[in-house]
């Protein structure tokens, strides 16, 4: 950490409202596809974590997020943390978890890097955005107010999200797990087939495919072969870093008239700077800059020209609205990321996204992809949008029996962690985590 010396605030200032009594962290297993990437493939069952702040005034707020065990772990603390402190603490909820601030940051990838550098400081986030969300949506029901109120107000009543393909098995390959009935796409004509069930039923107007999958060449085809079944859409594809800065620059160079973006074609700033540099093609990312210490180095090189925000590991609301001025202010666009998520995160990206002025793009989203949810009624998407609930808090009901359910199944299982690597081992016992870049 650079910068002034702040504050102490741990004892924290005077404020009147509503106090926290009561916060509960719920540890769940979710059901997911055999969804490929270029780590392996998803598991059947994959970790969340909800959580619950009860106030004086019998309200409640809920909030989701990872819920592997470190983060558990240090949700765990800011449960204790946080009872007897006012609602309104958001802006002390990092300083709240404790904890060594002088441990030195680890800089390994997080699930071989599909969520970019693993460090304290970006877990401590990830799990703040789960209690600020919780807190908001507890003040939006004390109050009356929309959570996007909160945040000054929404810009608009709908927010768009694109279809998230994903080269995919048609089913796990264990007994016993979850299972749908949207088939494989291994090749061009299962993502167009994919794309078209999506559109059909979602009416996405754009979409992305999850690649660093296959050898380039075969995801340039599948891209080519949206362009020709979808000839207006906005079209994106995201390898996950798998590529070299060369592989990056010829997929580039093949793709620039017919894609939106690219996201994060190659690892790291350098790289990614590389292949702006030499071919002009929109970068977009969830790797290469996934915290506030990654942005100036960054958007100096003209590394990224998309931030993809994830509001849980960007710490939260507020926080995604900072790094909006802060995009805002460079020329950087933003959209937002998306992994394996319920109602509760897609509400909150809904609420935040409706308040962002310069939201460009389509935003990424999972949702479509569970067949479970911990909400009574999951959102609905009409022309790839959900509309911003104006209801008090996120909008949402917690359905406790599923709450439950999950949670069951969390206790009854074994999975902890989100491991893509091992899950494919089940299938080819000779994969190991591929080194990168692939390509
Ligand atoms: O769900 O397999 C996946 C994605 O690869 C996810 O883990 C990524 O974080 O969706 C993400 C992305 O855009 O890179
Ligand atoms: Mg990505």
């Amino acid at each position: 950490m650079t910068g002034a010396s702040s504050v102490p605030v741990s004892s924290g200032p005077t404020t009147s409202g509503p106090t926290i009594t009561r916060a509960t962290v719920t540890p769940i297993l979710i059901g997911d596809p055999p969804l490929l990437n270029t780590q392996g493939v998803h598991q059947p069952y994959t970790p969340r974590m909800i959580v619950e702040l009860e106030t004086d005034a019998g309200v409640t707020g809920v909030g989701e997020t990872y819920g592997d065990t470190d983060y558990l772990t240090i949700a765990e603390r800011l449960a204790v943390a946080v009872v007897g402190q006012p609602l309104s603490c958001l802006n002390r909820l990092g300083t709240l978890v404790g904890g060594d601030s002088s441990a030195p940051e680890s800089t390994r990838l997080d699930v071989g890097g599909l969520r970019g550098v693993r460090t304290s400081t970006k877990l401590t986030a990830s799990v703040v955005s789960a209690f600020e969300v919780a807190a908001l949506d507890a003040l939006g029901r004390t109050t009356g107010l929309p959570v996007h109120a909160l945040l000054g107000g929404k810009v608009r009543d709908r927010v768009e999200y694109s279809g998230y393909l994903f080269y995919r098995w048609a089913e796990h390959p264990v007994p016993d797990a979850p299972a749908d009935d949207w088939g494989d796409a291994l090749d061009p004509d299962g993502v167009v087939a994919q794309a078209q069930r999506f559109a059909d039923r979602y009416g996405f107007t754009s979409f992305k495919l999850k690649g660093g999958v296959f050898p380039p060449e075969e995801e340039i085809a599948a891209i080519n072969a949206l362009r020709a079944a979808f000839p207006e859409a906005p079209l994106r594809l995201d390898p996950n870093g798998a590529w070299s800065v060369a592989t990056g620059i010829s997929v580039a160079n093949e793709l620039a008239n017919v894609v939106e973006y690219l996201e994060d074609p190659t690892l790291g700033v350098t790289g990614m700077s590389e292949v702006y540099r030499k071919t002009g093609v929109p970068l977009a990312t969830n790797m290469c800059v996934t915290t506030f210490a990654e942005v100036p180095a960054a958007f100096a090189a003209d590394a990224v020209q998309v931030v993809l925000s994830d509001h849980h590991f960007w710490g939260g609301l507020v926080a995604t609205r900072e790094l909006a001025a802060l995009c805002r202010t460079f020329g950087v666009g933003l959209s937002m990321h998306s992994n394996t998520h319920l109602g509760i995160s897609l509400a909150a990206m809904t609420h935040v996204a409706s308040t962002v002025p310069d939201l460009l793009y389509a935003c990424d989203t999972h949702r479509p992809w569970q067949t479970e949810d911990v909400i009574t009624e999951p959102h609905t998407f009409s022309g790839g949008c959900v509309d911003v609930s104006d209801a008090p808090g996120l909008g949402i009901e917690l359905d406790r029996d599923n709450l439950a359910r999950f949670h069951e199944r969390w206790k009854a299982g074994d999975v902890r962690n989100r491991d893509d690597v091992s899950a494919m081992r089940v299938a080819r016992p000779e994969w190991t985590q591929p080194a990168m870049p692939r390509w």
